[in-house]
């Protein structure tokens, strides 16, 4: 069966729920200070995982638009929340990958979508994912495998890149994932590929080596491929807490990442997570995880997030 957004996000709208209905009640018993319900909406955005800094921006934000409401209603209160949270993903409007304008000089050339990120936060099954959304559209596409590090990732993608007929390029097991990936990015000229999905070993942003290999893949993509035409899609293990926006940062800063894929949404209650990424890393969340299937994959858009998360 095919998930959606909407059922993804039901343990953290559970939980974002359950903590609006105790301030519902407390709206219930009368009058209402201000100060009062600031504070209440604060502890439910923290729990929710929004991040305390995060939270603190968006409250102070509150404190000037809930001025001029009524104190005593709550559907406009929580509009007011609606309008905040949304605030925080404006900033970032680009969430298209790899957006569809290309300019003129290198049409017809492949495009890159570069995934990276720590350990086990689901690149393999993200790249197979994206990559048979290219194809059903119609698109032509190579898949790199680019992960010499775990003798089982060959397999792994071989069976993904087999179930969805996928053309392949692997690499042998403790190759130079820089040589795979440049034979790859060569192939897919020689064959007019539409775009090259190259997924990667998944590392420590703390380990020293493994982040220079990465940024060596980096250059090769940049020396052969127009920027226009590259993606560095930071994939970001929802479940993880607040400790991903660390490691996503020094990924970011080493590797210019371009977007963001936010996986395993439907086995989190943590999915606020999403507004503290999007505000502290200021990369587009462009992509989101909602199950563990080749089709589990949507786009990111920041009002259906905002509403699946408030309301019943
Ligand atoms: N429920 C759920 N599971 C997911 C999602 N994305 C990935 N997974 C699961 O997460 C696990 C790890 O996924 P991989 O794609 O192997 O992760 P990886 O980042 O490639 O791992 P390494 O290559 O070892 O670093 C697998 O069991 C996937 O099925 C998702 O959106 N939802
Ligand atoms: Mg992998």
């Amino acid at each position: 069966m095919k998930h959606n957004l909407n059922n993804a996000l039901s343990k953290t709208r559970s939980r974002i729920l359950s903590g609006l209905k105790r301030i519902k009640n407390v709206f219930g018993t009368g009058p209402r200070l201000e100060y009062e319900i600031l504070e209440k909406l604060e502890e439910l955005l923290v729990t929710a995982d929004v991040g305390v800094r995060t939270t603190q921006k968006i409250i102070n934000n509150l404190e000037n638009s809930i001025h001029n409401i009524d104190k005593n209603d709550f559907q406009a209160i929580l509009h007011a929340l609606e309008r905040e949270l949304l605030n925080v993903f404006e900033r970032n409007n680009q969430r298209e990958i790899l957006p569809q304008h290309q300019s003129t000089e290198c049409k017809g050339t492949p495009r890159i979508i570069l995934a990276i990120g720590v350990n086990g936060v689901g690149k393999t099954t993200s790249i197979a994912k994206i990559a048979h959304r290219y194809k059903t559209q119609g698109k032509d596409i190579l898949l790199v495998a680019a992960d010499t590090f775990r003798a089982a990732a060959n397999e792994q993608i071989e069976i993904l890149a087999n179930r969805a007929n996928l053309e392949l390029v692997k690499s042998q097991y403790g190759a130079d994932p820089a040589s795979v990936l440049y034979d790859g990015i060569i192939s897919a000229e020689k064959t007019k590929k539409d775009v090259v999905l190259v997924d990667t070993a998944g590392r420590l942003h703390t380990k020293v080596n493994l982040m220079e290999e990465i940024k060596k893949m980096n250059r090769v993509i940049r020396k052969n491929i127009h920027s226009s035409n590259i993606e560095v899609l930071l994939i970001i293990d929802s479940t993880a807490g607040h400790n991903a926006v660390y490691q996503a940062r020094s990924f970011s800063e080493n590797l210019g990442a371009t977007g963001i894929m936010l996986t395993k949404l439907d086995g989190t209650a943590k999915g606020g997570m999403v507004v503290a990424i999007e505000d502290e890393l200021e990369i587009p969340v462009k992509l989101v995880g909602i199950g563990e299937g080749i089709d589990d994959i949507e786009d990111f858009v920041p009002a259906d997030f905002v509403k699946a998360i408030l309301y019943e």
